[in-house]
């Protein structure tokens, strides 16, 4: 933050050209149409496997289809529960400290079957020290910029760093978001810091983003509070936020700096992380404290460095976390659930009582 703040509109000439809205549609119109296709490229996916969407420019594509535990390692998962328990974090935040062992159980998981993603942009499982990647260029932003849906932002690897007037970057949970993204919508090339990070109205994909010095949160999963409030910011309606679970992927992406949170999940999603790599948070995943939010939540090959308290942690027994080729750098407790069978791809489950 030592480089000089110039006053900079959020949208300037030094960022991508927003896109122009086509063949004389009105910007709802536009909105309606983007969210007709998502609807139903989400009832693609869900319907059949064998149909793929079609690829947006030259990202290589796959499919992606994790596979489900057999519940003997759930159990296993369970017995290796650890005997220490972890550090209490040290910096302010709406958590409380206790740690409990999760209770036990022996009923088979309501919890809905891993969803599938189509459309992953391909990576590699990011190396441990992985020096924040040099940015091609600053662009001060004064307020948040919206990606309307459907739409895809290319921040050609600038630097989008947001003035004072965004916030301070602290653990404030009155900052403005750097980025609102509307359903469907994707961010790539990007690096940011501070504010209040990136908002997702609902579905949406994050790829190659690079998150410098997280401030309050980098990521934000919007429940029905935030909707409201970046819906009205980005000038949609919220009549036409598709019903379901957001679908949120983040891929490529690099996380830095953090106090408290990464990603910070306000409502129902299925989410992927892939090829992240965090060095210093507090935790990765947290789901609202106190509420009966259904997440499902895949971590693949990932690494992540100098996170103190935890990978996951939910107070909701509908939500649930799965965690493949993970290098967890060694922390003690992966998962705080109230349950052990809500994890899978690892034995380092335990559980903090939330208490306002
Ligand atoms: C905390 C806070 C919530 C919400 C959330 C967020 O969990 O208790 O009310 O503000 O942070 O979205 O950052
Ligand atoms: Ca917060
Ligand atoms: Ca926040």
């Amino acid at each position: 933050m030592s480089l000089p703040i110039s006053h900079k509109p959020a949208v300037c000439s030094h960022m991508p050209v927003p896109p122009q809205f086509e063949g004389g549609m009105s910007p709802h119109e536009l909105t309606h149409k983007a969210l007709l296709s998502l609807e139903h490229k989400f009832s693609t996916m869900k319907h059949d496997d064998e149909i793929k969407v079609k690829a947006k420019s030259h990202v290589s594509l796959r499919k992606y289809q994790p596979q489900e535990e057999e519940p003997e390692q759930k159990a296993q998962h369970y017995k290796h529960e650890p005997k220490h328990e972890p550090k209490t974090h040290q910096h302010k935040t709406d958590e409380p400290s206790s740690t409990v062992s999760p209770t036990s159980s022996t009923k088979t998981s309501k919890l809905a079957s891993t969803p599938s993603f189509t459309d992953v942009p391909t990576g590699t499982k990011p190396s441990r020290n992985t020096p924040i990647p040099p940015y091609s260029g600053i662009v001060d932003v004064d307020k948040p910029i919206i990606v309307k849906a459907g739409q895809t932002f290319d921040g050609h690897g600038m630097y989008y760093r947001p003035t004072k007037a965004m916030g301070d970057g602290s653990q404030n949970e009155h900052q403005q978001p750097v980025f609102i993204l509307e359903p469907g919508a994707t961010l790539k090339n990007v690096q940011y810091s501070g504010g209040d990070g990136i908002h997702l109205i609902g579905s949406g994909t994050l790829d190659n983003v690079v998150n410098r010095d997280i401030g309050e949160d980098a990521v934000t999963i919007d429940g029905e509070k935030n909707r409201l409030h970046d819906a009205k910011l980005s000038g949609m309606d919220v009549n036409d936020i598709p019903k379901g679970p957001a679908k949120v992927l983040i891929v490529n992406s690099k996380f830095y700096n953090g106090d408290d949170k990464v990603v910070q999940d306000n409502g129902d999603a299925e989410v992927l992380m892939k090829n992240v790599y965090v060095n210093g948070a507090g935790k990765l995943f947290r789901t609202n404290g106190g509420q009966p939010i259904t997440t499902k939540l895949t971590v693949e090959d990932s690494t992540f460095e100098n996170v103190k308290e935890s990978l996951f942690r939910t107070d909701s027994k509908t939500s649930s976390a799965h965690f493949s080729n993970v290098d967890d750098g060694g922390m003690k407790v992966v998962a705080l659930t109230p349950d052990a069978s809500q994890i899978t791809g690892t034995g380092k489950i335990s559980y903090k009582p939330y208490t306002g």
